[in-house]
């Protein structure tokens, strides 16, 4: 566990927060990357994630922090456009909540093992997120016909030129969804640094990688945005395979949606518990649809209790649920949670295998000891 407070608010004084002795609540460093943080899995208790243990995942660190880093958009558009963070206020201003999800995260649980960030469950949170539709800035320029993508571009640069820049994309129709943000505040607070300040998008129901950051350059166009990241990354088999199979770029897909999940905040696993009333809270979201329910089993799988749900039900947006219950005498206890989402899709026992990891939703179990 590593402190890093002060790397949300230093900008380029990040890398050496080893030196920097603040309190403050913590993160979970991976890798020894200082750029990517996964939150203690006990915060998923709760509707909003605070700031400071929001998880932080980036290919290559934040660029130095630009309050008035200029966003163009052009391509196939009657009125090219550069505007700054302050130019978004003659748009109106949306606030929503939703989950921001890598989609690797539970990668770790992959068997067998795949390469990448080992996360387990903390990439992922949910915050309120504010800033402007970006439907009403590809409006504001005039989307010309047979353009059919947009392609999107953050400022930070990789470590050699030789590494590949972080260029995402997605069909017009997503960019053009009214839930599809381009974002200056999370949590109420003026975006931090490494959460993608001046300006992020927000792309509720989509995976992480879509939420681009420090962002800079949007360009609409015929064809879907060209290099690794799309061509090569955040792909999935078009069809199941079977745990290991290696499979070639032409039977892929783009990852897009966040499948069903729900993860158990508390008790911890490995924990301790006194005699008497306990309480089994987590999270459940699905990008496809409001979840439905959520049921916890204290035997393995075999009888299942709905949880109670607290918060809004929405796409893309966690809701908190609950189930409490009795242990009368000392022992070992395990609970396991299942979500079902309105669309019926249902957390699956076991996590569907590809080659990077990507999108695991397994159920989540844990075991904890009850002592007189
Ligand atoms: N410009 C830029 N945007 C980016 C990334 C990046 O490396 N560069 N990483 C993406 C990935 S993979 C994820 S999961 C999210 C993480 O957002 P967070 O750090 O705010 O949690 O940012 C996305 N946006
Ligand atoms: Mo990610």
């Amino acid at each position: 566990m590593i402190r890093r407070r002060e790397f949300l608010g230093l900008g380029a004084l990040a890398l050496a927060w080893p030196r920097l002795g603040f309190g403050g609540e913590t993160l979970l460093a991976h890798m020894a990357r200082p750029q990517d943080w996964a939150t203690p899995t006990e915060y998923f208790d709760r509707l909003i994630t605070p700031t400071p243990v929001f998880f932080v995942r980036s290919h290559f660190g934040p660029p130095a922090l630009r309050p008035d880093r200029r966003l163009t958009i052009d391509g196939l558009v009657d009125k090219p456009l550069e505007l700054g963070a302050a130019d978004l206020k003659t748009f109106e201003e949306v606030t929503l909540t939703g989950v921001l999800q890598c989609s690797g995260n539970g990668r770790a649980l992959s068997q067998p093992r795949v390469p990448g960030v080992q996360w387990e469950h903390g990439a992922m949170g949910q915050a309120t997120w504010t800033g402007v539709r970006l439907k009403d800035l590809l409006e504001r320029v005039g989307v010309q016909a047979g353009a059919a993508h947009l392609r999107i571009v953050g400022a930070d640069l990789p470590p050699k030129p030789a590494v590949p820049r972080y260029v995402r994309g997605m069909p017009l129709a997503r960019a053009l969804d009214p839930t599809t943000l381009v974002a200056y505040r999370m949590n109420g607070e003026p975006l931090g640094l490494a959460h993608g300040a001046p300006l992020r998008l927000v792309v509720p129901g989509w995976t992480g990688n879509h939420w681009v950051k420090w962002l800079s350059a949007l360009r609409v166009q015929k064809d879907e945005a060209e290099g690794f990241y799309m061509q090569t990354g955040y792909r999935v088999p078009k069809s199941p395979v079977a745990p290991g199979t290696v499979v070639p770029p032409a039977d892929t897909v783009s990852l897009t949606t966040l499948p069903v999940k729900s993860i158990i905040g508390r008790p911890s696993d490995g924990g301790v518990a006194k005699v008497g009333p306990q309480e089994v809270v987590g999270v459940a979201f699905s990008g496809a649809a409001a979840i439905a329910k959520v049921e916890v089993s204290l035997d393995g799988g075999k009888r299942w209790t709905e949880a109670a749900l607290e918060g809004e039900p929405g796409l893309g947006r966690w809701q908190v649920f609950r189930h409490r219950f009795d242990a009368a005498q000392p022992g070992t206890l395990h609970a396991v949670a299942r979500a079902t989402d309105q669309s019926g899709a249902a957390q699956p026992e076991k996590a569907q295998w590809n080659p990077s990891g990507y999108l695991w939703n397994a159920w989540h179990a844990v075991s904890w000891t009850v002592t007189a």
